[in-house]
């Protein structure tokens, strides 16, 4: 049983990601196309086209040209998207680090992605040159040791490469996927492209909108959703550096935003706080929430006190990232805790899980997708590639159900990824943590509720040695970035496992 999308398929540019997006940045002028919203610094359309082209001819300049990594580390703001479209407009991929990354993690990351020049936000600039390695650090401002990014800007254009836009990684954003660590996701220029002439078939985006953008670039749905589809439509996409409740509403006043863009934890805070009637926020006309579940209650008291229906987007990295859309023309229809329908040129099935057998329509079973948008590969790991796409099939390890119009719903998830605040908390990353701890003999971490983030990790220990979990916990928070943070630590005689010695986490969650 195949499931398909209402909307016809799209036809899917043969272009570049960059040419997509600010290729036709031209009609659009002197319109604003990023604006800082603490400082108010302002990138037009033909700002941003002539500044990528100078920073693309100045990177080639330099040596960066098809086949390097340029890794990207910063909070949104406009020089982000210039350097972004740059380096891939000088034929990079680039890898998108987060900037809370500890110098460990971000050294990881620089070394599995083979990345040659670490492109680093002023704030983070210490840390980039602590972590660089034998990578180029570049800095977005001034920063001792790091060559300014504005002295790459040329007289030049960007460089003619006859890149073959169906096979040449684009970006290279990091997943763990269905199980273990981290992987490098290989994200095509078509497979970005065709995710975002999907979106444009059932969003109309355009000049006249005004585009929220505090969920970071760095995570596909930032990257995607909210940055390149906004400039796609010649939208006015307004940076923030990170969710803070009165600066997030004011810039939504003042900017007359009309499009906003939520993780969960965002409509927690807009549901309770009462800020939000302050400020008049009569210019919103969608909002939309994913990453991770949300409860309808929630969303019914937000959307409320919002004046604006919220209804919720799904995908993952791996499908750069959308697979399913509630369209505009669908929005107030289509029921709030439902994901919507299949975005164009987009298939799924639902399976029983670890098997290929359909489930029955109506039946809740793992989620399949197909589609121009799921990505080329992980990066240096076929056997992880080959377990989660299977001919042609993407495995999302999401439990979905479908009903008779067509609506999916997300019921749980079957990967072991923990999300916490929208943000991917892989396992497996945490236990090899765990490990290196002299004390810990065996460990396996879940994600357990919790009131901020969702859910949040959990360990469990077998200790060799006396230890407390407040040690433990101290331990993997000065490796990791705070969101991974492990927040509760149970000591238990062994840890449950199958006899090939996969963990069993359904039996530690309960
Ligand atoms: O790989 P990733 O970190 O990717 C994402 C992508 C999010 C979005 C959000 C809005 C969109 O319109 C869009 O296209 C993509 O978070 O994590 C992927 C996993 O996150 C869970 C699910 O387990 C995915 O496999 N997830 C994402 N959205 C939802 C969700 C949701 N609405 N409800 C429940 N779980």
């Amino acid at each position: 049983m195949i499931y398909r999308s209402p909307l016809p398929d799209v036809e899917i540019p043969d272009v570049t990601l960059t040419e997509y997006v600010i290729g036709g940045a031209a009609r659009f002028g002197d319109a604003p196309a990023v604006v800082d919203g603490v400082t108010g610094e302002t990138l037009t359309y033909a700002g941003l086209r002539s500044q990528v082209g100078s920073a693309a001819a100045g990177l080639a300049a330099h040596g960066v040209g098809p086949g390097d990594v340029v890794a990207l580390m910063s909070h949104n703001q406009p020089r982000f998207v210039v350097a972004l479209h740059a380096a891939i407009a000088a034929g990079a991929a680039v890898t998108p680090i987060n900037p809370a990354f500890t110098v460990g993690e971000i050294e990881k990351q620089l070394r599995l992605s083979k990345a040659r020049m670490l492109i680093a936000a002023e704030p983070v600039a210490d840390k980039a040159l602590a972590a660089a390695g034998g990578a180029e650090v570049v800095v977005l401002g001034e920063h001792d040791g790091a060559l300014p990014f504005d002295a790459l800007l040329t007289r030049g254009t960007a460089p003619r490469l006859g890149l073959d836009p169906a096979t040449a990684v684009a970006v290279l954003p990091f997943s763990s996927g269905t199980t273990g660590t981290p992987k490098g996701v290989r994200l095509t220029h078509r497979n970005l492209v065709a995710n975002l002439a999907q979106t444009r078939a059932g969003w109309r985006i355009g000049p006249d909108d005004v585009q929220a953008a505090v969920l970071p670039f760095f995570h596909i749905y930032g990257f995607t959703i909210i940055l390149n589809s906004g400039l796609l439509g010649g939208a006015k996409v307004v940076t923030l550096p990170r969710f803070e409740l009165d600066g997030y509403l004011r810039a939504l006043a003042a900017h007359r935003v009309t499009r906003a863009y939520f993780a969960p934890p965002m409509v927690l805070a807009l549901a309770t706080a009462p800020e939000v009637s302050g400020h008049d926020l009569s210019s919103l006309r969608f909002a939309l929430c994913g990453a991770a579940p949300l409860d309808v209650e929630v969303t019914e008291r937000a959307q409320r006190r919002l004046g604006c229906l919220i209804r919720q987007g799904y995908g993952m990295t791996e499908a750069s990232p959308g697979t399913h859309q509630v369209f505009d023309d669908e929005f107030a229809s289509t029921p709030p805790g439902s994901v919507g329908r299949l975005s164009p040129n987009t298939l799924a099935r639902v399976v029983s899980p670890g098997t290929d057998t359909d489930v029955a329509p109506g039946e809740t079973g793992e989620l399949l997708v197909r589609g121009p948008q799921v990505m080329a590969g992980y990066l240096d790991d076929p056997g992880a590639t080959a377990a989660t796409v299977v001919d042609g099939w993407l495995h999302t390890g999401d439990l979905v159900r479908v009903d008779s119009d067509g609506v999916f719903w997300i019921v749980d998830r079957l990967k072991e990824l923990i999300k916490y605040k929208g943000y991917q908390v892989a396992p497996a990353e945490l236990e090899a943590v765990l490990l290196t701890h002299p004390a810990v003999l065996d460990a396996a971490v879940v994600g357990v509720p919790h009131p901020e983030g969702g859910e949040a990790p959990k360990a469990f220990v077998v200790a060799s040695a006396p230890v407390t979990g407040a040690e433990l916990m101290a331990f993997v928070a000065a490796r990791v970035a705070p969101y991974k943070k492990v927040r509760e630590v149970e000591f238990v005689e062994r840890i449950p496992k199958s006899p090939t010695g996969k963990i069993l986490r359904r039996l530690l969650k309960g």
